[in-house]
């Protein structure tokens, strides 16, 4: 397990030596260098090797059974439930939903909460800023249901126009749906300031986490903010596997999102009781393995330190930022490295961005091309794709460095 050690000060080494996949050599001869987190962390033994236990010695269906292996189960979920708790300091484990991802969560509350709570007419506020996944549900209800959605716009600089925010909280929203990192340009945006602002104009507010909470400590009740979502494989954890956090009101007076199994107390041939939060919202057999490795994700960035993790993300993102504006042709998107973390979408005179990323790819630099589902934040910087190297606990300088080295190689071919 890794050390413990002080802010901005990770022993990378030991990190590393964790993560059995960072030894993977793309081609002969050639190692992996690791940039693409953003899209998808990589995984330590200790959660390998938690959900390996799970299936060996305690797998079996939750909540329904009286056997052993089903009650050791279901304890090895609600425990690892407990553990997503704490580490967003939510006040209760019920406050918890498992999803399949940070996109169902965004989902639950646009159908669940959305649906019960908006009429025509009504306003949901969002930034330019946003992935798809936090766009895309409030389109879908727009259409359904006719409520009007409004954006915060972003700066040239890849910064939230705060400035443009009174008007559009004059407008009475009733909710405010915002990312805490962009996944395409890092910045970090004001949370709690916009969250302090949503609830002054009577609007509830929504964060997505899916980039922030890998990344930084995250304190649900500090940020007062009502539904938080995330996914568990951008942060050490499985696939599969996404968070919702609710305030326990609002969860408890919001409807179902999917009927079935475990979300009912009672079904009769033409109705139902809705069971209690959060089983209300946990339909059908969990992903249930893979909440025990987010349960050890989750005790792994505890034990290394979220406040240590930060720091080095940051440092790391100062430090590409400080070497790719050295490469002739590069261009960085978003704010300076003192409003971001974690990631570097750039653009290279005269290569596509994909052709970018592949030649990156032959000296085993893994980077990701494309929109990464924010076109709309692509198209207000007028151009299509951006080519994205992200960084996390594992990665080291001279990753960054390899990176630099590797851009050149793009340069010699491209000109
Ligand atoms: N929100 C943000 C800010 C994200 O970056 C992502 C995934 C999601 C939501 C959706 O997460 P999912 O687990 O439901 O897919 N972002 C990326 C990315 O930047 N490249 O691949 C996935």
């Amino acid at each position: 397990m890794a050390a413990s050690p002080k802010a901005g000060t990770l022993d990378v080494n030991k990190i590393r030596a964790d993560f059995p996949i960072l030894d993977v050599e793309v081609q002969p001869g050639v190692k992996l260098v690791y940039l693409d987190s953003g899209a998808s962390s990589q995984k330590p033994v200790q959660v390998i090797e938690a959900m390996d236990r799970y299936y060996r010695h305690e797998n079996s269906n939750i909540h329904r059974g009286v056997h052993t292996l089903a009650e050791n189960a279901t304890e090895a979920y609600e425990i690892a439930r407990g553990k997503v708790a704490k580490f967003i300091n939510a006040a209760k484990p019920r406050e918890i939903v498992f999803t399949r991802n940070a996109t169902e969560a965004v989902n639950l509350v646009a159908f669940s909460w959305g649906r019960a709570n908006l009429k025509e007419g009504d306003l949901v506020v969002l930034t330019e800023m946003e992935h798809h996944a936090n766009l895309v549900p409030w389109q879908m209800l727009a259409a359904e249901k006719g409520i009007r959605l409004e954006f915060i716009p972003v700066t040239e600089d890849g910064l939230l126009d705060m400035a443009a925010l009174p008007d559009l909280l004059a407008q009475k929203p009733k909710l405010v749906g915002f990312t805490a990192m962009s996944n395409v340009l890092g910045t970090i945006t004001p949370a709690a300031e916009i969250v302090r602002l949503a609830h002054e104009a009577g609007a509830l507010a929504l964060i997505d986490g899916a980039q922030s909470v890998p990344h930084m400590p995250t304190d649900v009740q500090a940020l007062d903010v009502d539904f938080l979502v995330f996914s568990s494989h951008k942060m050490l954890g499985p696939t599969g596997l996404g968070v919702l956090y609710g305030k326990l009101a609002l969860l408890e007076a919001m409807p179902p999102f999917l009927g079935g199994g475990d979300m009912i107390k009672r079904v009769e041939l033409r109705s139902f009781t809705a069971n209690e939060v959060p089983q209300k919202f946990e339909a059908g057999t969990p992903a249930i393995a893979e909440v025990i490795g987010l349960g050890a994700a989750v005790d792994y960035l505890n034990a290394v330190g979220m406040d240590a993790i930060a720091a080095h993300d940051h440092e790391l993102t100062a430090y590409a930022l400080e070497r790719l504006e050295e490469v002739p042709g590069v261009r960085i998107f978003g704010p300076s490295a003192d409003h971001k973390s974690s990631n570097a979408s750039f653009t290279f005179e005269g290569a596509h961005p994909h052709d970018v990323a592949e030649i990156l790819n032959r000296h085993g630099v893994a980077t990701r091309a494309g929109h990464h589902c924010a076109m709309p934040l692509h198209n207000k910087f007028g151009i299509p794709s951006t080519t994205r190297a992200s960084f996390y606990l594992y990665n080291t300088k001279q990753e960054i460095d390899q990176l630099v080295e590797a851009l050149y190689k793009v340069k010699e071919i491209f000109g």
